[in-house]
């Protein structure tokens, strides 16, 4: 038997205001709603997020059905179609779409879109009750590429571009954007701020400030931040680029 005092065989650490979670303590499970693959469940109201966040894992052909709440999806790896099987599409072929690596789509609460792998693929997924606005229209679906996403530098700082992935304005209450980082990028100041964020570390290596500990992240880690935590990012000398989401556009 190890030594009670010997140090657990992960990077993972969870505190009371941050979740680091790391692949080797990943925990493969399957979710309502989908066939053929399993979820690695990175963050959920259990944590303390108001929010759900996870990895699924789909085998050649697995399907996610609709969700009742609001979904946005990003493809990590792999191929899948999206239909749209709308009462609207009951007498022709509903519409399907193509997704690669980069493609991410908002669904709104109502939509009724099925996904389908093509390949073995890997899709990040977010999932929250919407928050409407009085004299608001709520958001309308989106299907795109990261390419097509708007880019602009940080605070005017080139070495850090931020992807910003949703249209702007009040219709979405949150935000999700790639942030990419040169080598030796960093965030113009220690961040603390009423919203929660959950991140996956799509490449590269960085070191991460999380309340008040600075910790080595790489590519495949991921972080949620619960509000207020003090956060802040450098990146080594490979550079990184990572996916965020935050709650956003909603009166605290
Ligand atoms: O949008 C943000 O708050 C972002 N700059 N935070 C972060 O990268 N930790
Ligand atoms: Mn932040």
């Amino acid at each position: 038997m190890p030594p009670l005092t010997q140090t657990a065989a992960t990077r993972s650490i969870l505190t009371p205001t941050h979740l680091l979670h790391t692949p080797e303590s990943f925990v493969r499970t399957p979710l309502p709603g989908l066939t053929g693959g399993l979820a690695i469940v990175h963050a959920c109201p259990a944590l303390g997020a108001r929010f759900l966040m996870y990895t699924a894992e789909l085998e050649p052909s697995a399907t996610l059905a609709p969700c009742p709440n609001q979904r946005f999806l990003y493809v990590l790896s792999g191929t899948a179609q999206l239909t749209l099987e709308d009462e609207n599409y009951a007498d022709r072929e509903p519409p399907t779409h193509q997704l690669r690596p980069g493609s991410y789509a908002y669904l709104p609460p109502a939509a009724n879109a099925r996904i389908e792998s093509q390949d073995a693929s890997r899709l990040l997924l977010l999932e929250k009750p919407y928050e409407s606005l009085p004299y608001t229209d709520p958001p309308s679906l989106l299907i795109t590429h990261e390419d097509e996403a708007p880019q602009s530098p940080l605070e005017g700082a080139e070495a850090l571009q931020v992807r910003t992935l949703l249209p702007p304005g009040p219709a979405h209450d949150f935000a999700l954007n790639t942030l990419t980082y040169a080598p030796g990028a960093a965030l113009p100041q220690v961040e603390v701020h009423y919203m929660e964020h959950g991140l996956l570390m799509l490449h590269g290596e960085a070191l991460y400030l999380l309340n008040q500990t600075w910790y080595p992240t790489q590519q495949g880690d991921f972080i949620w931040m619960a509000p207020f935590c003090p956060q802040q990012c450098i990146a080594t000398a490979q550079g990184c680029k990572y996916l965020i989401y935050k709650n956003f556009n909603r009166t605290p």
